[in-house]
């Protein structure tokens, strides 16, 4: 298990101070989109949304791991390592307005979204057996995000079993912030851990401190060398899911104190902000410059999508059933014709 970096100076990690603030820079940066876009709901722009308050640690210190042919599938709350890992805000913010297409014209080798729990891990497999017929050579790696509740699904459990049959070369990233709606992590499974369930499919699992970007950074970067060189492996990501399940939903009726020693909910930029200035690494107009910069980002991407948007509200008919039931049909004849 990685421990959390408290001791000792940032001069004696491998971590060089450019790449620290990076760090450091994305988390905040997909903090201040995280909250514009809970507020962006609040008003009614996009219809519902997933924070992820609280784990910008463990999911931008994966996506400064990855290298740049690396294919990263990613789920609807994975939206913190799409951003440090070059996805557009205004990508992301479309793609919750209903657009089921990325448009810039970035070329990250990425999935959509998944948003049914576990599926992606198929497909993730799948991209890493493609690699194997095609390739056979460690030109990439794939990483596959997926939560807690994820493991409790057969498609995880397939897509394990067949990622050690056929050596997919796919990092499982389970990230797990103690909660699945409100099913918390000890009723999820009876098992001691989440990394211990990659033994039964013959490969490494492994622990990280999602709260510690190093940590996280290092632990994945070293889980994708041994993906690329023909080995699965699963690594499980302690943070805490700070704030809601989505916009739909009221943690307040299931959650109270929260049970959980203070390093695993401690929240990542707070902790990871004051590490760095104690290190004399960043200054304090540092973050404060950062959430400025990046609130005129996503009012620069709201205004666009506004200007340059298309939605047909009847769309959301077209590609769900081939023949509209009745009741659909109706619907739809009634937003038409207003
Ligand atoms: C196959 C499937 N079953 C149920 C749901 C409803 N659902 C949406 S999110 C969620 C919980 C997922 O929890 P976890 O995997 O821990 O991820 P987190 O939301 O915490 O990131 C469930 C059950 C779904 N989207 N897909």
């Amino acid at each position: 298990m990685h421990r959390v970096i408290d001791e000792g100076d940032l001069a004696s990690t491998s971590f060089d101070i450019e790449e620290a603030r990076a760090l450091l820079r994305d988390m905040v940066r997909a903090r201040t989109f995280d909250d514009r876009a809970l507020s962006l709901q609040r008003r009614g722009w996009m219809s519902g949304y997933p924070p992820f308050r609280g784990q910008e640690a463990s999911q931008v210190g994966a996506a400064h791991a990855m290298g740049e042919n690396d294919w990263l599938v990613p789920t609807y709350r994975s939206n913190a390592m799409q951003l440090a890992r070059g996805v557009p805000p205004s990508d992301i913010l479309r793609f919750r307005r209903g657009h089921p297409e990325y448009h810039s014209d970035h070329q990250i080798p990425i999935f959509p979204q998944a948003v049914p729990i576990a599926t992606q891990t198929l497909h993730a497999v799948g991209i890493g057996m493609a690699r194997n017929y095609r390739h056979g050579d460690d030109a990439h790696a794939v990483l596959c995000y997926l939560g807690d509740g994820a493991t409790s699904e057969g498609d995880f459990h397939e897509a394990l079993n067949f990622a050690g049959v056929f050596d997919a070369p796919v990092v499982f990233f389970c990230e797990n912030n103690h909660w699945a709606i409100s099913l918390p992590r000890n009723r999820q499974t009876a098992a001691d851990s989440i990394a211990i369930k990659a033994e039964a499919y013959g490969f490494e699992g492994k622990q990280v401190d999602g709260n510690d970007p190093l940590a996280v950074r290092s632990s994945v970067e070293s889980a994708l060398e041994t993906a690329r060189a023909g080995s699965p492996i699963l690594i499980e990501s302690l943070t805490y899911r700070q704030g809601a399940h989505s916009t739909s939903d009221d943690p307040d009726r299931y959650r109270d104190d929260v049970d959980l020693p203070e390093w695993r909910t401690a929240d990542p930029i707070e902790r990871f902000g004051t590490y760095l200035r104690e290190q004399d690494a960043i200054d304090d107009e540092f973050i404060p410059t950062v959430e400025n910069e990046v609130r005129d980002e996503i009012s620069d991407a709201v205004s666009t999508i506004e200007e340059t948007e298309t939605t047909d509200p009847s769309d959301v008919f077209d590609f769900v059933y081939a023949d509209l039931t009745p009741r659909l049909r109706e619907q739809r004849a009634s937003i038409q014709s207003r």
